[in-house]
């Protein structure tokens, strides 16, 4: 192997000497323990890191595959993982969430108080008639609450769904609708850089769409103080509901196949899907991310940014950082908020030693630093930081340097953690005190996740060579379907392509031909990565088409410096195509806000442009290839015989 032309990033010493796993040669020992008895290396872990109220004597269930099934005679209760057993184990008065409000206010709460708090939240969910199996909906802000109700559900053996609080009033009725909801857990309203958003008045208006039959009732966590309406019967404050519930509560021990939680996540058709999580594969992934990736000792301060709403804040908020007893930031906020130093302030205040972010907010706090040198890391004492992590999509090597250097003070390992809400936790990523990194790599697999890039028949290609990316083998944090929706997982993930073989993770992928480091090449489906979220294109076109004034409509990417990605939409209207600038502007505008109303304000195109027809083959389809280019703003060289009517290209141009 010549690696003399790659320039890679060592750990120090003192990172390397006191990690979990120490050195490279720690880390190829252990997936070669990995490679020699696959089912033993995670039944290991899953005994040594899960407390388990009855234990597992099935490792890996393979006998209804690609319906994979781990540890399934186990019986075990996350909560208990998280909360009680912290407190036997003399954690009780341990500072588990220091909570940052979007105002500045401080709130901390130990591990004691914690376990209270999820105790009467889950005697009021009992009392509510919320059983085991049942699903309930959240949609709540980022609060010390969200994540009580989180776990609440986990602790009574409810099935939580949490939808992200700026997901319209239409994406929240779908989402309750298609998991069959008994309960929505909402907030009057959200505090988001110094403004106070409305949730309250948008679930209401979702459960007057219609066709949320399942819901019997709806709780309401007082926030922000605004106005809302009650609805007698139906709705009840959560103050008031908590004040007579008692704070204990015994776990329901569950299955570990039981579902800990569905969350809804773009596809390659316009209808989300509702992945399905287990309970014992999830937590034990979720702990040894958290020892394996992060490195996560007692002395801790962790912080990961991503909202509850999204699978980052469920696996490092809700779940894993408490299940290690570690203490960790929940914050309320926004980064630029009351100024672009927000999160760096918030790191020299609280003391955080692992910090996790995204690279869309690295991108948006480096051109804020460019701009204002108040705002630079450098203007701040970062120097409890231990470790950096980035997730969400690829990280370009000039934000990572920039993330390194000044974040990091060029002393600390960047995790560029890979993976995605159907898996769980980190698949891809360094380990901090082994991996050797490159910027833009997310290096390695995490060990005992077997990854390879493979051709359309499913062979694996040589390093170098850049295809699509597989896992190999079932894992425990795996999906383990799409809510009432077996078939569409068989063929999202298990598709006949490689005879159900391989999980099909949607990437692009290539290795490095002298490292083997795997680098991420973004969708290769119909998928969008807009600053880290997930956005169907399918799904924003179906939102456009809903409206009466238009007739069809093409949703494609276009790379952009702050995003990654950015939306354009190309529509066709019923009526006249505008062509006067201001008509179009308006025009542009009133279908933006109706996407936001539709979707929510994550899914608004950024760029829309008007012909009277779409590029089309004879056969009708849309040339999305030739509409990427014409987004991008490229000349058009390509091949455009098979257009019916080359014409509309010069107005679609921009
Ligand atoms: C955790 C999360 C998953 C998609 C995934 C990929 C992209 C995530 C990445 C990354 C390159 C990384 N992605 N992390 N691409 N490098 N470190 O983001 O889950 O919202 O389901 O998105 O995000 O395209 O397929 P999710």
């Amino acid at each position: 192997m010549s690696n003399e032309s790659v320039q890679f990033y060592y750990p120090s010493d003192e990172i390397v000497k006191n990690a979990a796993v120490s050195g490279m040669d720690a880390y190829k020992a252990l997936c070669a323990e990995a490679e020699a008895d696959y089912e033993g290396f995670w039944a290991k872990r899953a005994r040594e890191l899960v407390s388990w109220k009855e234990p597992f004597t099935q490792v890996l269930d393979e006998s209804n595959a690609p319906f994979f099934k781990w540890f399934a005679d186990g019986k075990l209760n996350v909560s208990y993982n998280c909360l009680d057993r912290q407190v036997e184990a003399g954690k009780g008065d341990k500072v588990a969430i220091i909570f940052e409000a979007d105002n500045g206010d401080v709130t901390k709460v130990t591990y004691k108080e914690l376990l209270a708090k999820v105790c009467k939240m889950a005697n009021l969910l009992k009392a509510k008639g919320v059983k085991k199996g049942d699903r309930v909906v959240i949609y709540m802000p980022m609060t010390i609450e969200g994540v009580v109700a989180m776990q609440a559900c986990a602790r009574i053996g409810a099935t939580h769904s949490i939808v992200f609080g700026g997901f319209s009033a239409q994406a929240l009725r779908d989402r309750i609708n298609d998991a069959g909801a008994v309960l929505l857990i909402t907030s009057d309203g959200q505090f988001r850089g110094g403004k106070a958003l409305p949730l309250k008045a948008i679930a209401d208006e979702a459960i007057a769409l219609g066709g949320c039959d399942t819901l019997k009732g709806v709780v309401v966590f007082k926030r922000t103080g605004m106005d809302v309406t009650m609805v007698a019967g139906r709705d009840e404050w959560l103050h008031e509901g908590l004040a007579s519930q008692a704070d204990t509560c015994e776990p329901e021990w569950v299955g570990a196949e039981h579902p800990l939680f569905l969350l809804y996540t773009s596809g390659s058709t316009g209808k989300p899907k509702g992945v399905q999580h287990s309970t014992g594969g999830y937590l034990l992934h979720a702990i040894l991310t958290m020892k394996y990736t992060f490195d996560i000792k007692d002395s801790d301060v962790f912080w990961c940014t991503a909202d509850i709403g999204w699978v980052t804040g469920h696996t490092y908020i809700a779940y894993g950082p408490l299940a290690c007893g570690a203490t960790e930031i929940v914050f309320e906020g926004v980064p630029t908020y009351p100024d672009a130093g927000r999160f760096w302030k918030m790191i020299q205040d609280h003391k955080a030693t692992i910090f996790y972010t995204a690279p869309t907010a690295i991108r948006s706090l480096i051109k804020a630093a460019d701009n204002n040198p108040a705002v630079h890391p450098k203007s701040y004492d970062l120097s409890s930081l231990r470790i950096l992590g980035s997730v969400g999509e690829p990280i370009n090597p000039a934000a990572w340097e920039w993330y390194h250097a000044n974040v990091g003070g060029g002393r600390c390992p960047i995790v560029d953690t890979f993976w995605q809400t159907e898996t769980g936790g980190h698949m891809i990523t360094p380990l901090p005190g082994a991996t050797p990194l490159i910027p833009g790599s997310c290096t390695l697999p995490f060990p005992g996740i077997q990854f390879a890039v493979v051709d359309e028949t499913g062979a694996e290609l040589p390093w170098g060579q850049g295809g699509i990316l597989v896992c190999k083998k079932p894992w425990p944090s795996m999906i383990r379907t799409i809510w009432n929706d077996d078939e569409r997982f068989i063929k999202s993930y298990y598709p006949a392509d490689f005879q159900g073989k391989y999980y099909l993770a949607g990437d692009g992928a290539i290795r490095d031909k002298d490292t083997g480091y795997f680098t991420i090449t973004g969708r290769i489906d119909d998928v969008l990565n807009v600053s880290g979220h997930r956005m169907g294109t399918m799904e924003i076109e179906s939102a456009l088409v809903a409206n009466p004034l238009v007739a069809e409509a093409a949703v494609v990417g276009r790379p952009d410096d702050l995003t990654g990605e950015a939306i354009v939409a190309f529509v066709v209207l019923k009526g006249q195509r505008p062509t006067d600038p201001e008509a179009v502007k308006k025009m542009v505008k009133e279908l933006q806000d109706w996407v936001g109303k539709e979707i929510g304000p994550i899914a608004k195109p950024k760029d829309i442009r008007f012909g009277d027809n779409l590029p089309k083959t004879r056969s009708g389809k849309i040339m999305r290839r030739l509409l990427r280019g014409l987004a991008k703003g490229e000349e058009l060289t390509q091949d455009t015989s098979t257009l019916e009517n080359p014409a509309i290209l010069e107005q679609l141009k921009g």
